[in-house]
């Protein structure tokens, strides 16, 4: 089985790669911003509550987020494997995570991380915000701090699978398609 968390910071390309690595892999594509904003469009209880920390660029809390992708774990159980895009996003998120995986006797293969510099992510935000209608986007201040918070809660969950040895860095700059080149790489050595 391969269980594969795609990380890096907002902008990162993390959405963008992660479609086509579950198509290559067979892999079952659990991404939390798109079921927060999938629950945002439906006006769910979930949805309202998320939607008041994901348009200031917070964090949604963590117990409410971990419930939530354990209940889409728990829909597939006989897939192949699951591709993790934004999620973890705090220690306690991959510890938990951890957990439940092994009493499913499974385990993530591989933390996949892509690198891209801080002007490049903004640039790529606010291009999308000129028509993706994301109100965290759209706004300077608002992806600003969504940097700062994964620079302060999130970036350190890389030596969490570092010191797991399955940390791979990738370099998250060029075409897409180069993109997804070298994460194929990165997967299968
Ligand atoms: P996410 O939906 O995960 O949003 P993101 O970090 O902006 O996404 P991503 O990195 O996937 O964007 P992509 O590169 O695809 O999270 C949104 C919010 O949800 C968070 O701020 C938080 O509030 C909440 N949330 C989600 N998960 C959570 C969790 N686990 N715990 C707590 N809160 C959570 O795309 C960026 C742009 O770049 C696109 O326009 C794309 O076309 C472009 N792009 C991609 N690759 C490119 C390339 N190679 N060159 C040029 N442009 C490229």
């Amino acid at each position: 089985m391969l269980n594969i968390v795609l990380f890096g910071p907002p902008g990162a390309g993390k959405g963008t790669q992660a479609v086509r690595i579950k198509d290559h892999y067979s892999l079952v594509h659990l991404s939390t911003g798109d079921i927060f904003r999938h629950n945002i469009k439906n006006s769910t209880e979930l949805g309202v509550m998320a939607k008041s920390y994901m348009d200031k660029g917070e964090l949604v809390p963590d117990e409410v987020t971990i419930k939530m992708l354990e209940s889409e774990v728990l829909k597939h159980p006989n897939s192949s494997g699951f591709i993790f895009d934004g999620f973890p996003r705090t220690t306690t998120q991959a510890q938990t995570l951890d957990d439940f995986l092994h009493s499913k006797n499974i385990s993530i293969t591989k933390m996949i991380a892509l690198d891209v510099p801080d002007e490049e992510l903004i640039a790529r935000l606010l291009l999308r915000g000129k028509d993706s209608g994301r109100p965290d986007d759209q706004n300077r201040e608002v992806i600003a701090n969504r940097i700062k918070v994964y620079e302060a809660q999130t970036s350190i969950l890389a030596d969490y699978y570092r010191l797991q040895n399955k940390l791979v860095c990738v370099d998250g700059i060029g075409s897409v398609d180069e993109i997804t080149d070298r994460l194929y790489v990165a997967i299968d050595n």
